[in-house]
């Protein structure tokens, strides 16, 4: 994430949206399925106020399948529209785009009644650095130039690009500031590679992954580095895969560093499996 976020740079992130969102009759709010928490800004909904709102939780394709689930019920008995995707295959945005006409058919019905022209759907992109925006409108932008047409027009010196038949998207996302407040997030959101890596230690940082993957998900640990976990603390895991993988320095000794960076690497890319690293909590929330 090469974004600093000094508060000149919130208020302007904020003032952006806000003007924005005088614009707009839909909100689509991404955030990251591995962290619907850590992921999201929750100064959020005071932005958006009452403003119709879908939750996009992207990366559905590296996050657990029965969290996945969890989430999903959780945020239906809260009356959150959400949908999971895969923007990298497009899995799941044809749902996104038909949830954006449900959201909005009651309001587009009114005012068809008051005898008002039909007129498309506007929504925008919202959502913290790093979850997948701009792969999101390249999607869909893809399709609809693919499948209608791609016709930006200009409003109010906006760039609209014709996303469906009803709907046009803003194609500039509005892009929300990390909270950090609370140093497990900061750890979750290093974890999926959404900080810096030289800011933090490798070592460390890898040493508390395994430590969650023992607790919540021995059995893929085990699986990919082929090893034992039962009754092992963390750091006999991390020595086992570092030896395992042949990470050895002179002497013998485990190369932490490098088992380090390859497991954060091999993580990050789903390799180890489908990973969630926070599940519906209310208290949480
Ligand atoms: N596996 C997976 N990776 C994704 C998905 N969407 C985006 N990414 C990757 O996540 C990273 C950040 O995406 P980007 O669109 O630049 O995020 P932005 O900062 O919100 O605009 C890139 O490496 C993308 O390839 C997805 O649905 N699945
Ligand atoms: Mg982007």
């Amino acid at each position: 994430m090469n974004i600093q976020w000094y508060p000149g740079h919130m208020a302007k992130a904020k003032r952006l949206i806000k003007d924005n969102l005088t614009l707009v009759d839909v909100v689509i709010e991404i955030i990251d399925a591995r962290v619907p928490i850590s992921s999201r800004n929750p100064d959020v909904d005071e932005l958006i106020g009452s403003k119709p709102k879908l939750m996009v939780l992207n990366k559905a394709d590296l996050s657990d399948p029965i969290i996945n689930k969890q989430w999903q019920t959780f945020l239906e008995e809260h009356k959150a529209d959400n949908i999971f995707i895969n923007s990298i295959s497009g899995q799941g945005i044809n749902q996104v785009l038909k949830k954006i006409e449900k959201i909005m058919q009651e309001k587009l019905d009114r005012l068809v009644q008051k005898g008002r022209k039909n007129r498309p759907i506007r929504c925008m992109i919202i959502g913290i650095p790093n979850v997948g925006k701009s792969t999101f409108i390249n999607k869909v932008v893809g399709r609809a130039s693919a499948k209608t047409g791609n016709r930006p027009g200009v409003t109010q010196g906006k760039q609209w690009i014709k996303i469906s038949e009803k709907i046009d998207l803003l194609d500039t996302p509005g892009i929300l500031w990390p909270k950090f407040e609370d140093p497990k997030i900061g750890l979750k959101l290093a974890w999926i590679g959404s900080i810096k890596d030289d800011i933090l230690d490798q070592e460390e940082l890898a040493f508390n992954l395994i430590k969650f993957l023992t607790e919540q998900y021995p059995k893929l640990l085990e699986d990919r580095y082929k090893i034992q976990i039962k009754h092992k603390e963390a750091l006999e895991v991390f020595t086992d895969i570092a030896t395992k993988r042949g990470n050895i320095v002179k002497g013998g000794e485990p190369d932490y560093t490098r088992t380090a960076e390859m497991l954060l690497e091999e993580f990050r890319k789903g390799k180890i499996g489908k990973i969630s690293l926070e599940m519906p909590d209310p208290v949480e929330i």
